[in-house]
């Protein structure tokens, strides 16, 4: 198959993999009692536009990196499941506007998710590996973590937060573009947040930098910048096609080499308001 340019595969990913949310309105949800606390409308009418963002990946390499300043200047920043601002200010900034965070977050008592602080601040977008039918009731009846469950928990006591759940079809549609940019068979499991939250943000913002998905020259074995454990399959992946996915961000990346192995930056102008 032909090898997309770099800008074709930006379009490609921002116009075949629709940022879709659950809503109050949709089936089986509205029919079920607790409907109406799912949000009336979908994250994208509801967040941005943005002029530029950040999407902050939660490697190790971020560790003394000194991007803080620079992370918190985007008008939206957005983060992952259990990554911290406090006390890593200097190279993590402090702002965040969107935090996804994925089912087993919720559903692990490890991460306090109905009462930690940690999740309080900007709107939160989960997601649960759905099967790949992406069939709405199916994964309603067999979600891989208590996603349901914990997302009625937690909106009961925090009613005020934003908090969406991204639409399997979301997962699935960006794991095809993924495999159909490969030449070999990638493994049959959805993207890993990282790649999930890049593409939501292109759809948000006019231009996106991710921050350490692409190792710099810090590159670490170390997992996460708040923790002290070390495996590279966080770097590499093992369960999520993360090798690939960087791969196709590699090809996007719209900023210079040099940057990324300097800066662990990389950029997406993709001009989600203009032409392309
Ligand atoms: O580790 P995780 O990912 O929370 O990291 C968020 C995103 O940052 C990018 N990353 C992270 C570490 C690293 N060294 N290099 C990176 O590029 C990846 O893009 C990653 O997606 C996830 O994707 O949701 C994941 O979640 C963890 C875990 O569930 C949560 O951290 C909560 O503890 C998964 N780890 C395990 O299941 C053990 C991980 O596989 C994927």
């Amino acid at each position: 198959r032909p090898k997309l340019s770099g800008p074709e595969l930006l379009c490609q990913l921002r116009d075949k993999a629709e940022v879709a949310t659950l809503t109050s309105e949709l089936q089986p949800f509205s029919s079920l009692p607790w409907a109406s606390l799912l949000p009336s409308k979908p994250l994208t009418s509801d967040l941005g536009p943005y002029r530029s963002c950040a999407v902050v990946s939660s490697a190790g390499s971020l560790r003394h990196s000194g991007l803080g300043k620079e992370i918190d200047s985007h008008d939206a920043v957005l983060r992952f499941n259990t990554a911290p601002t406090n006390g890593y200010e200097k190279d993590v900034g402090s702002k965040t506007t969107i935090r996804l965070i994925n089912s087993q977050v919720m559903a692990s008592d490890d991460h306090r998710f109905l009462s930690s602080s940690l999740y309080s601040s900007g709107a939160l977008v989960a997601w649960d590996p759905a099967p790949f039918s992406a069939d709405l009731t199916q994964w309603y009846n067999r979600t891989d973590y208590p996603i349901f469950i914990q997302y009625q928990r937690y909106r009961r006591l925090h009613p005020l937060q934003p908090f969406y759940i991204l639409h399997p079809h979301f997962e699935w549609q960006l794991w095809q573009r993924i495999q159909d940019n490969m030449a070999e068979p990638i493994q049959k499991n959805p993207p890993s947040s990282g790649f999930l939250g890049t593409v939501l943000m292109m759809s948000l913002c006019d231009v996106v930098h991710v921050y350490e998905f692409l190792p710099s020259r810090r590159k670490t074995e170390l997992c996460h910048y708040y923790q002290r454990f070390y495996d590279s399959a966080c770097t590499l992946g093992a369960y999520h096609p993360l090798l690939y996915e960087k791969n196709l961000v590699k090809r996007m990346n719209r900023g210079s080499d040099h940057d990324v192995y300097t800066q662990g930056r990389q950029s997406r102008d993709h001009g989600n308001r203009s032409k392309h």
